[in-house]
């Protein structure tokens, strides 16, 4: 049994509420100590949450229960004794947060809102301030005759630590303000770290502890990089972990009676900090009413995979000062603000088993089976654990509990395993048998993964080859796993498509030993496939019917359906259009494939080896008698595409193209997109927010364009002048 659930199983066996709401109290302590204090989360935020509203509606049920130590007697985390404490001159509130990731969750605040402010369906909307919720942690940054003087964690909300030294080595903080800012000023924002600077940082550790460096270890997610690099003791090494700010609101201000600033709306506010040279988040926008709260939450969701930066929700902040002060606050949370939070991304569950999978060119991945969670907006049951290294670098067993995260369409993964020490540790007091033994608190876990030495399919040799991450399979196209992944590969929609191809039918085809190789799926009769289980004639017919649609295809995809390994899309297509004819893919020398724009030696090497394997020209010259057909061309004229041979990378959000679609716009024009910035890059194309690659860019003198300046260049027009 895996520890929280031995945990949960002590918690639900407790006689009474009262034992209940100790335990609690224990356990979120005991997690609040390790994500405030050692920067080491033990539990994913929505797991803490779960824990934290289970004891507040206990200790709302029992008033004299109530206890002021208890974790929901606090804003946020202890200051640490190592840094001075700072009182706040205005605490620093947390804000209420909307679990509901429905629309409702906007809804639901914008009618509370009304309903405070005694406003009636004639009234017009409330207009609102709509902001990213930052994945990062608080800051107050205090400025007295324009320089700053000192910067506090946010602590339990009154005091804080205080961070100054290291704070003044993000250099997008300012540390002086133009003579226009009031003589005390505190603004307040979030800290957080860029996910390319995350990466970036981790991968600095990976390699120090490669090198054996004691002490060292990786960060599991940009607010926890983040938060350690803040509370750094050495600011020398803070100043190393590139951290960025947004600022999102005030604290102590001279008052306007004694010639400080005077707003009257919060957007009025953050345009004011800008000016004084605050980063405000661009994407910080006015909203009218619950509509357009709500068609924010979706936009901002929509974008949240692609942003540069963590948020877990928005914040939704009434507008006019005036009416928040009229709102005011209840029990140390602003009645005028509330964050909406995302579905979670990170969520807990148990492993029950480790599979082993077997990809199209034979790659073993092992993957975690998992209790049905729901995570990033699915119910998930599977998570990659990549490859060997990784599955025992996170040393993943059977029967643990682990943190699965699930991002955007990415495949799910786990993150790290949730290890015994914390829950059981505060459950010990209570965790006893009747006659005061504890109980046994280490239960026996799996064992460590090791990859099998044969394919579990075909049970072929599997190898790992010098210098690779992956074991692969040797069987090829004798392994029916390969087999499988092939055709479905082949029959994908933006392969060959043969609609109503699935993955169950794949399997029941190969398996009845009806279809052995790509060609056979176009030899298959009406009987055998009627004859199969669950197979009515009427799906029968029509899997014959887009088989038949199948065949009239383009080189393109073809050549990507066939599979070769590092042939994506892409490459086909660049392959069709240099090449026109499949015949003259298949018979280039090396050298030849070279020179298609997107093949380099890899990819080329890729493309002879599969040629040169008798068994793949059979099946290509059976596709062929079996009737798949495709329209040939002539080799493409030699006079290069205008952007052939010129790599971009692109960083930021620029003001009118997704990033999408930028990287599309200049494929189409021959050039490349690459995802960092190295001497080889050709331009970096900037826009709002940009971060550590604009700096890298500007570090090494590759040239800087904006969004302009890279249609212009798209449209043959010479680049424009650096500045
Ligand atoms: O982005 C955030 N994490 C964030 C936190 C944004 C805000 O506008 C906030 C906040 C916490 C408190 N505003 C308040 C009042």
């Amino acid at each position: 049994m895996t520890t929280p659930d031995l945990f949960a199983g002590l918690i639900a066996k407790l006689p009474d509420d009262a034992e209940r709401i100790t335990a609690l109290r224990q356990t979120l302590h005991a997690h609040a100590h390790r994500y405030y204090v050692l920067d080491e989360p033990s539990v994913p935020d929505a797991e803490y949450d779960r824990l934290f509203r289970e004891l507040q509606a206990l200790e709302a049920r029992y008033p004299e229960l109530m206890s002021p130590d208890s974790p929901t007697q606090r804003v946020g985390g202890q200051a640490l004794e190592q840094f001075a404490p700072v009182r706040h001159a205005v605490p620093m509130l947390s804000i209420r947060t909307e679990t509901d990731t429905q629309a409702s969750g906007a809804e639901n605040f914008d009618a509370r809102i009304r309903r405070e402010l005694a406003l009636t369906d004639g009234d017009a909307s409330v207009v609102y301030v709509a902001e990213p919720k930052f994945d990062g942690l608080a800051m107050s940054l205090r400025y007295e005759h324009g320089t700053l003087v000192q910067a506090a964690t946010r602590g339990d909300g009154e005091t804080g630590e205080d961070v100054t030294q290291n704070i003044r080595t993000i250099g997008q903080i300012p540390l002086k303000l133009p003579a226009d800012a009031p003589p005390v000023l505190e603004v307040r924002g979030e800290v957080y770290m860029r996910r390319d600077d995350f990466e970036t940082l981790n991968e600095r550790q990976r390699q120090k502890i490669a090198a054996g460096i004691k002490g060292e270890k990786t960060f599991v997610n940009p607010r926890n990089a983040a938060a350690g690099a803040v509370r750094q003791l050495d600011p020398a090494i803070a100043g190393q972990r590139p951290l960025s700010f947004f600022a999102y609101g005030l604290g102590e201000v001279t008052p306007a009676s004694a010639g400080g600033p005077e707003f009257s709306s919060h957007f009025d506010l953050l345009q004011t900090l800008k000016i004084w040279g605050f980063p405000v988040s661009s994407l910080i926008g006015r909203a009218q009413g619950a509509t357009e709260l709500v068609a924010y939450y979706e936009a901002i969701g929509k974008q949240r995979d692609a942003l540069g930066f963590d948020i877990d929700g928005v914040v939704y902040k009434v507008d006019s000062l005036a009416l928040q002060q009229r709102l005011g606050f209840v029990s140390r949370e602003p009645r005028w603000a509330v964050a909406h939070k995302f579905p979670a991304q990170e969520m807990l569950t148990t492993v029950l088993a480790i599979d082993v999978q077997v990809g199209r060119t034979g790659k073993l991945t092992p993957v975690a089976k998992l209790a049905p969670v729901f995570v990033g907006g699915v119910t998930v049951t599977n998570a990659t654990l990549h490859n060997e290294d990784e599955a025992r670098r996170k040393d993943v067993r059977v029967g643990d509990t682990v943190i699965v995260r699930r991002a955007g369409d990415v495949i799910p993964e786990v993150v790290s395993v949730v290890l015994p020490s914390i829950p059981l540790a505060s459950a010990t007091t209570t965790a006893a048998t009747p006659d005061g033994e504890p109980l046994p608190m280490q239960p026996q876990r799996g064992v460590l993964f090791a990859m099998p030495k044969t394919c579990p399919v075909c049970a072929s040799v599997a190898l790992r080859e010098e210098g690779e991450a992956d074991y692969r399979c040797t069987g090829g196209l004798f392994c029916s796993a390969q087999r499988k992944q092939a055709m479905l590969h082949f029959a994908q929609r933006r392969a060959v498509e043969v609609e109503g191809l699935g993955d169950k039918l794949v399997d029941q085809l190969v398996d009845a030993g009806i279809v052995h190789t790509l060609p056979d799926l176009y030899r298959l009769g009406l009987t055998a496939l009627a004859n199969l289980d669950r197979m009515a004639d009427k799906s029968a017919l029509n899997l014959l019917d887009a088989l038949q649609k199948s065949k009239q295809t383009t080189l393109p995809r073809f050549l990507f359906g066939l599979g070769i390994r590092h042939v994506g899309e892409a490459t086909a297509k660049e392959l069709a259009r240099h090449f026109g004819k499949l015949d003259a893919v298949m018979d280039a020398t090396e050298t030849q494939l070279l020179e298609v724009a997107d093949v380099g030696p890899i990819v080329a090497k890729s493309l002879r080896t599969f040629f040169d394997q008798p068994h793949n020209r059979e099946v290509v010259e059976q596709l062929r008698a079996c009737g798949v057909t495709w329209p040939e061309g002539e080799p493409a004229a030699r006079t290069p595409t205008p952007l052939s041979g010129v790599t971009f990378v692109l960083t930021g959000t620029l003001p009118t193209l997704e990033r999408e679609a930028a990287k599309a716009l200049i494929e189409a024009a021959g050039g490349k997109v690459a995802g960092s910035v190295s001497k080889k890059t050709s331009y970096v194309v900037a826009g709002a927010e940009a971060g550590s690659k604009l700096d890298k860019a500007l570090a090494l003198g590759v040239p800087v364009l904006d969004e302009a300046g890279l249609l212009a260049l798209l449209q043959g027009d010479p680049p424009p002048p650096q500045v």
